[in-house]
């Protein structure tokens, strides 16, 4: 589970802790403190600066992610129609796109993420799958009707009000109509768009500009 705050105003920096990515600099700070009581630990903790206003689109000309993505952006909400016109600079057909950032919610609530797309997606919260909805289920009665390919999925998760958790949506679209939106509920907020206001995407993972002390004896860092 992610936990953090704003360092500053501004950029909007966020500190954040639990990132199983940097667990070697903390790790080693505290093994040193607990080996040497007498001696004083300073340490950079490492940072990940994020800013509000939407999540990091990354755009394959594949439905695998495979190679470089042919185009990386900010998008603000996850509310596209397509139709059959193009997703990426050259493709309309066989394209997928990974959504990556952090939600943060207002209440300490269950909510549930709706997602509903053409063709398949699949999402995570705080790295839980909530769905997964990829390979899309053919329906012969409904081979003539728009929504044959279409996913209207939802899933739950309890969160806690004013936490950054992870989020990441996986989309791809096979053949012909596209579309994709990512919505939200829960018991204060009513059925809507994942505004921007409520999703942020990293802006680097820069060190700390602040030394953090770590005082013998008294780490809880898992060792
Ligand atoms: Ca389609």
């Amino acid at each position: 589970m992610w936990s953090g705050r704003r360092l500053c105003p501004g950029l909007e920096p966020i500190f954040l802790t639990g990132d199983t990515r940097f667990p070697s600099p903390w790790q080693e700070a505290a093994r040193t403190a607990r080996q040497s009581p007498s001696l004083k630990v300073l340490q950079k903790p490492p940072v990940l600066i994020c800013a509000d206003g939407g999540l990091t689109g990354e755009y394959f000309e594949n439905v695998w992610f495979f190679y470089t993505p042919v185009r990386t952006v900010v998008d603000p909400m996850i509310n596209f129609t397509w139709g059959q016109g193009l997703i990426t600079p050259s493709a309309s057909d066989f394209v997928s796109i990974r959504w990556t950032g952090r939600v943060l919610p207002e209440f300490t609530e269950t909510y549930t993420f709706f997602v509903s797309s053409d063709d398949g997606a699949r999402l995570w919260v705080d790295r839980a799958l909530l769905f997964d909805h990829w390979d899309t289920s053919f329906d012969v009665s409904l081979m003539f009707s728009h929504i044959w390919s279409c996913n209207n999925t939802f899933g739950t998760i309890a969160l806690v009000a004013n936490t950054f958790y992870s989020i990441k949506l996986e989309y791809k679209e096979n053949t012909n109509d596209a579309f994709v939106s990512l919505r939200w509920q829960s018991r204060s907020v009513p059925l809507a768009l994942v505004p921007p206001s409520r999703l942020y995407f990293e802006t680097g993972t820069p060190g700390s500009p602040f030394l953090i002390s770590i005082a013998p004896c008294l780490s809880f860092f898992p060792l």
